[in-house]
């Protein structure tokens, strides 16, 4: 009498039995002799309070690999964590009074709760959240060591800056040059800050992480494009005038910057003799000595400040300039003079901050020459064009092709003209070849309450001290008051009034804390242990590294220096300084959305399919069913992972998350795809049901056990490499075909020893996938002890060789049929056996059969007459 599965009663008892038996306990490498180890790591969540699919995805793969690395023998490391400083807490506590630390602590506790649910093999004793005074007084011990050694540093830089929150904003908290919360036009500021020299690295990072062969492709592409390796040349071009103020301050104080050469950057010299003027930015000194006398380039660079100090919002600018009045001569011919401006698309933080102009070669130049009426003079002929033919309008030419209107480089190639201006500059001292990247060290300090505090006093006497190490760790205030816009640490009446460590005296603390992402780019090392340089010698590199592939540059970029940093100060023993050997990055969890005819968004629970069109539940008004997009809460389009979770077991729900979709894609939540799933569990369940109590007979040597020992011992060997290979989706499929081939012979008799065999192989292979339902399938057949600590199934040998062959049979080359005979069957058996087919005897009885020709395991082709 076949009985129901039941997940509301069997996941909690499985889950309490992983938790009595201690299963996903780390072991310590000597625990695990002989054994490889695998660290397999999902990208920490933030702890919002709740679950949502995306999570479910994330962490349903990771635990595939967790668990079928476990049962290939490997000592697994598979720990979880909270990645818990950051604003959403300090908004809450802003907007309903709520102490941040409470705020987030409890989200952790809801949060755990329902990872629980979800079967995952963690170790739980590893957790730790960011903002345990722990781990964060231990990444403040990491930062004086980066300190010590020069890796962090301190300089004033332009940050954007809003008026009205009185604050810093990120370029992505820009908004059209407003502020996203304040809607104040945003400032340009210079605030000293503290900075993480990533730059020193930027060369290994470059070139390791073309190495790095199990990450996608694409990701190591924008890392490398984001660190932008150029190569180009520093031109010097010396002042031929200068306003009378300036020359007059010159002569006055013996020597004034404002008659040094003009330094600037360029990738390309070869276009030298195209040059028609040179642009510096709004605040290169020079400017700003300009800007002091005369209240034209003032205002220019009041102007330009508005529009905040990402590239991109600078790119999409209209061109601004102002003339200032100097004027440099041409590396190439003295005789030659430039006119020298400010322009709001020269980067201060680039190159050196000034440029020469090229417009008949670069679209910017080109812009701001027509709008500013500069000469545009075309230097570089493209291939099969006639000099007088060629012209520049609106369009600067950017390909190859050959150097002219340019002296000594005329008639040479844009690599040979690069090369031989190079060395000319080299030679007069106008110049030097250098190698320029786009990557910029790592302005780390933020005014925020909610992150970890950067451990340095500031002393008048004695400067900037380190806060000594057994005062570690510098804690967070729990008193703090949101009531006012700014840093409240910054507000706090007492917390940085400190007598300074060195000599007594009243002194003050560092009230910035740490951008959030430094939480995160060591997480993995204290996983690994707590301290210990040998164990995490051990488990690191991390061997699965799993999430979104929005962090592709900057987490996985600043994770991958402060590996090579704390190699560097003694704290991690990694040769190559690669903390993750394998990557992988998900796709989304999609959902239909559903929109009210007054534009409201519904949710999927809101909305009902009658007749064959949607309507909203409450009010029966028609609903329009629209795009599939990513889960979100602005469309109200998600689904919430408790209510399948409590429907369905957690089981179905990370078995549909890993089912449609290639694990790489987009995967589309559809409730009949849940559904589907959840039939599927009942129906493995009843293969286990069916069969009579253990203990069972050995498989028969008949036909049909072999038969089905053959679907089984295939099927184990190919979801075994589907797993290795992140192709978690056809292993699901193969698990279809399998039961689908069991049903079939769930006949009762003789084949009960292949169908047990195939029940306890099943249970195991379903296990990375169901668990729960896998340990009930397990206990159903009398499986020894759990079937989350059995080890994976081996396929045996003999029973998964091909043993036949198929071969096309041709006649003159025209497909006509196929045979299926045995591997070894002779040549002569083959022939005959082609010749008697049906399809085939037709197109060659009563012919004069001249050859025939078998290509073993292939095709077999009879050539007539
Ligand atoms: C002259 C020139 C002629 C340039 C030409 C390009 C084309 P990448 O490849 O990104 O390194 N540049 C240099 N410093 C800059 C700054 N601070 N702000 C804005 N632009 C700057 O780009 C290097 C090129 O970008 C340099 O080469 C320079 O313009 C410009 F036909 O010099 B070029
Ligand atoms: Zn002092």
């Amino acid at each position: 009498m076949a009985t129901r599965y039941d997940p509301q009663a069997a996941e909690p008892r499985w889950r309490d039995a992983w938790a009595a038996a201690d299963l996903f306990r780390t072991r310590s490498p000597a625990e695990a002799p002989g054994a490889p180890k695998a660290y397999v790591l999902e990208m920490f969540p933030y702890p919002s309070g709740r679950l949502h699919m995306g999570h479910v995805r994330n962490y349903a793969m990771g635990d595939v690999v967790a668990r079928h690395r476990r049962a290939k023998g490997y000592n697994v490391l598979h720990p979880m964590g909270w990645d818990a400083f950051g604003l959403p807490a300090e908004n809450a506590a802003m907007e309903r009074g709520i102490d941040p630390g409470k705020w987030t602590y409890a989200n952790i506790d809801a949060m755990k709760a329902q990872f629980k649910k979800l079967g995952l093999s963690l170790d739980w004793s590893r957790e730790f959240a960011t903002c345990d005074p722990e781990y964060y007084g231990a990444q403040q011990a990491l930062f004086l060591k980066f300190l010590e050694k020069g890796l962090v540093y301190r300089k004033a830089s332009k940050v954007n800056w809003d008026p009205v929150d009185n604050t810093v904003l990120a370029n992505e908290q820009v908004i059209d040059g407003r502020g996203w919360r304040s809607g104040a036009l945003v400032e340009q500021r210079d605030l000293t800050q503290w900075f993480f020299k990533i730059t020193a690295y930027a060369d290994d990072l470059l070139t390791e992480v073309q190495k790095l062969e199990r990450w996608p492709e694409k990701v190591r592409t924008m890392q490398a494009n984001w660190i932008g390796k150029s190569e180009g040349a520093l031109v010097w071009w010396d002042i031929a005038e200068v306003p009378e103020f300036l020359a007059a301050a010159g002569a006055e104080s013996g020597r004034n910057h404002a008659t040094d050469p003009i330094e600037v950057y360029t990738t390309r010299p070869d276009t030298l003799f195209g040059a028609s003027f040179i642009a510096l930015a709004p605040d290169h000194p020079l400017t700003r000595s300009i800007a002091a006398q005369n209240p034209a380039v003032a205002a220019f660079i009041m102007e330009a400040s508005r529009i905040g100090t990402s590239e991109e919002a600078i790119e999409k600018a209209p061109k601004l300039g102002v003339d200032l009045g100097v004027r440099v001569r041409h590396p190439f011919d003295p005789s030659c003079t430039l006119p020298v401006w400010s322009a709001n698309f020269v980067l201060s933080s680039y190159g050196s901050g000034a440029i020469f102009g090229c417009p008949a070669h670069d679209q910017r130049d080109l812009d701001f020459a027509r709008k500013f009426a500069l000469p545009v003079t075309p230097v570089v002929l493209p291939p099969d064009t006639a000099a007088e033919d060629f012209r520049v309008d609106d369009k600067a030419y950017t390909g190859p092709g050959r150097i002219f209107n340019s002296g000594f480089l005329d008639g040479l190639a844009v690599d040979e003209a690069n090369r031989l201006a190079i060395s000319k500059l080299e030679a007069s001292e106008h110049g030097q070849g250098t190698v320029n990247y786009r990557l910029r060290d790592w302005g780390f300090s933020r005014q925020r309450y909610w992150g970890c505090p950067i451990p340095v006093i500031y002393c008048e006497v004695c400067g900037v001290v380190p806060v000594p190490a057994k005062m570690l760790p510098v804690r967070l205030p729990e008193d703090v008051a949101f009531d006012k816009p700014g840093n409240p640490l910054d507000h706090h009446p007492t917390w940085k009034h400190v007598n300074c460590p060195t000599c007594g005296k009243p002194a003050r603390r560092e009230t910035d804390t740490l951008d959030t992402f430094v939480d995160s780019s060591w997480y993995y090392a204290r996983f690994a242990s707590i301290s210990d340089p040998a164990e995490r010698a051990y488990w690191l590199p991390v061997d699965q590294y799993i999430g979104g592939v929005e962090h592709a540059v900057l987490h996985l970029l600043y994770s991958r220096a402060f590996a090579r940093a704390m190699r560097d100060v003694g704290e991690l023993d990694l040769p190559v300084g690669e903390p993750f050997a394998g990557l992988f990055t998900q796709g989304m969890v999609t959902h239909e959305t559903y929109r009210a005819g007054d534009g409201r968004w519904l949710e999927p629970g809101a909305v009902e399919k009658r007749d064959n069109h949607w309507i909203e539940t409450a009010t029966g008004e028609h609903v329009e069913a629209g795009a599939i997009e990513k889960m979100s809460k602005s469309k109200k389009n998600t689904v919430d992972p408790d209510g399948i979770v409590a429907t369905y077991g957690a089981d179905v729900a990370r078995w549909f998350m890993l089912s449609d979709s290639p694990p790489e894609r987009d995967v589309e939540w559809t409730q009949s795809g849940v559904e589907g799933a959840g039939r599927f569990a009942q129906r493995i369940w009843s293969l286990a049901d069916s069969l009579p109590a253990a203990p069972y007979p050995a498989p028969g040597e008949d036909a049909a056990s072999l038969d089905l020992r053959r679907v089984s011992h295939r099927a184990a060997k190919a979801i075994d490499k589907a797993i290795d290979e992140f192709r978690f989706n056809s292993a699901i499929a193969t698990i279809y075909e399998w039961v689908n081939a069991l049903k079939k012979a769930e006949a009762p008799g003789d084949l009960l020893g292949a169908r047990a065999e195939a029940v306890s192989m099943l249970a195991r292979c379903l296990t990375p996938f169901m668990p729960h339902l896998a340990e009930s399938a397990w206990e159903r057949i009398g499986g020894q002890g759990l079937v989350s600590a059995a080890p994976w199934p081996e396929a045996d040998a003999a029973l998964i060789t091909e043993d036949t062959v198929t071969l096309a049979v041709q006649v003159n080359g025209k497909r006509r049929g196929e045979i299926t005979v045995a591997k070894d069957l002779g040549n002569e058996a083959v022939e005959a056996a082609a010749r008697a087919l049906p399809e085939v005897a037709g197109f060659i009885t009563g012919k004069d059969v001249k050859k025939t020709i078998v290509v073993p395991g292939r095709i077999v082709n009879i050539v007539v007459a």
